[in-house]
C-alpha cells in the first residue's frame, strides 16, 4: 500500500476532488500553506494500492496546471539579506507536487 501525499493549488481543489470521487478513491484533504507564495493551498492525502498508484497519479496530473504568479517581495526568511525586489518575479506554481510513500500498516475501525 502506498500513500500519496499531493499538493494541489487551491483553484484546482474542486477538479481533484471531483476527478478522485468520481473514480471511487477514498482521500482526506487537508488546508496548507506554501512556504514560498504563503498562499493558501490544498494537500490531499490518498491511501492506495499498489496498483492504484499510477492511476491516481494520473488523476492528479489531469486535473491540475501549472501557472505563473508573480510574487512582488519574498519574505525574508525565503530571501535573507536586505533583497527588496523592485519588480515582480514570476514563479512557475504546479500543476502539484506529489510524495509517494510506503505504507507499513493500515488500519479501519
Ligand atoms: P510554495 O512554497 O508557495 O511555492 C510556490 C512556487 O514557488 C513553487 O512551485 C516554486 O515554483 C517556487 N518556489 C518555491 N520555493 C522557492 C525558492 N526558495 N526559490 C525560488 N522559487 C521557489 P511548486 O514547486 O510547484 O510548489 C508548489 C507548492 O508545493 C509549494 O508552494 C509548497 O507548498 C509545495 N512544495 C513544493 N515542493 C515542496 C517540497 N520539497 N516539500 C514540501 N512542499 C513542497
Amino acid at each position: 500500500m502506498k500513500l500519496i501525499l499531493a499538493i494541489i493549488q487551491e483553484r484546482d481543489r474542486k477538479r481533484v476532488a471531483d476527478a478522485l470521487s468520481a473514480a471511487g478513491y477514498f482521500y482526506t484533504k487537508i488546508a496548507s500553506t506554501g512556504g514560498f507564495l504563503r498562499d493558501g493551498n490544498v494537500t490531499f492525502l490518498i491511501g492506495v494500492d499498489n496498483e492504484q498508484l499510477d492511476p491516481v497519479l494520473e488523476i492528479i496530473r489531469d486535473n491540475s496546471e501549472a501557472r505563473d504568479q508573480y510574487v512582488s517581495m519574498p519574505p525574508p526568511d525565503v530571501m535573507p539579506s536586505a533583497a527588496v525586489l523592485q519588480a515582480p518575479v514570476k514563479v512557475n506554481v504546479g500543476g502539484a507536487v506529489a510524495f509517494v510513500m510506503d505504507v507499513e500498516r493500515f488500519e479501519r475501525w
